[in-house]
């Protein structure tokens, strides 16, 4: 997969080289390309940013240089990328939304500072390209490179090859399937004792079914807890009759 992200703060991305991602690119499986926006404008202070039409406070990144980087980016690769744009007015960025996008190809990231960028990039590429704006949850940030890293994250764990057991994401909080919709519960490793408290003994007991009984009632009772939401949009079909309320 390549993945490419236009930002004024190049140094923002470099968490990209470390652990997960930092490895898969290492290795090959996925191709990064950081790109300054600055380099795509052409006066002397290589100004990307404008006051807003309309008043108003804050400053509006200006559409040129995205133009002249999104061109330039698009005519260095084949084929069209789907471009993500992070912003709080998004759609909220989903497991499901990462498990589509670790299907493409190509994927454009376009983070802003201020308070976004002129709507008629969008406009334009968006007549062209798949463009999907994104949000990572119901806050503010001041810019969208954190939430690029979040989301090459999500994508990158998603790709055949990257997390070393093709089974570790099976179970994951959000992950379709049989434990759709539930949080995970707790786990617990070496020693069975530590400072006075002791591990589950169900988890010793080599009963397989009791395990998952006792693993699917700490999902119920976290996600009731934690996430009252999930629960409420549950399908009743996917709740079995030793379900209970917690
Ligand atoms: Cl994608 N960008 C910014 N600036 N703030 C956010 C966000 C994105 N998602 C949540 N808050």
């Amino acid at each position: 997969m390549r993945l490419d992200v236009i930002t004024i703060f190049p140094e923002y991305l470099e968490p990209l080289n470390v652990s997960l991602v930092g490895k898969a690119r290492a290795r090959g499986q996925l191709d990064v390309r950081v790109h300054d926006l600055r380099a795509f404008t052409h006066d002397r202070h290589h100004t990307v940013d404008d006051t807003p039409y309309g008043g108003g406070p804050g400053m509006v990144m200006k559409p040129e240089p995205w133009g002249e980087a999104l061109d330039a980016v698009l005519a260095s690769g084949e084929g069209r990328p789907v471009v993500v744009v992070p912003t709080p007015s998004g759609r909220p960025f989903t497991q499901e939304l990462a498990v589509e996008l670790a299907d493409e190809p190509w994927l454009v990231f376009t983070p802003a500072r201020y308070e976004g960028i002129d709507r008629r990039v969008v406009e334009e590429y968006g007549e062209r390209l798949d463009v999907r704006e994104l949000s990572i949850g119901d806050y503010v940030l001041a810019g969208g490179e954190a939430p690029v890293l979040v989301m090459v994250e999500a994508v990158a764990r998603l790709l055949p090859g990257v997390l070393g057991n093709a089974d570790s994401h099976r179970d994951d909080s959000f992950a379709p399937g049989a434990m759709a919709a539930l949080l995970e519960g707790p786990i617990y490793t070496k020693p069975p004792e530590w400072r006075g408290r002791t591990v589950p003994e169900v988890l010793s007991s080599g009963h397989h079914g009791r395990i998952a009984r006792w693993r699917r009632d700490e999902a119920l009772r976290r996600t009731s807890l934690n996430r009252p939401d999930l629960i409420a949009g549950c399908d009743p079909k996917d709740l079995d009759r030793h379900d209970r309320a917690t």
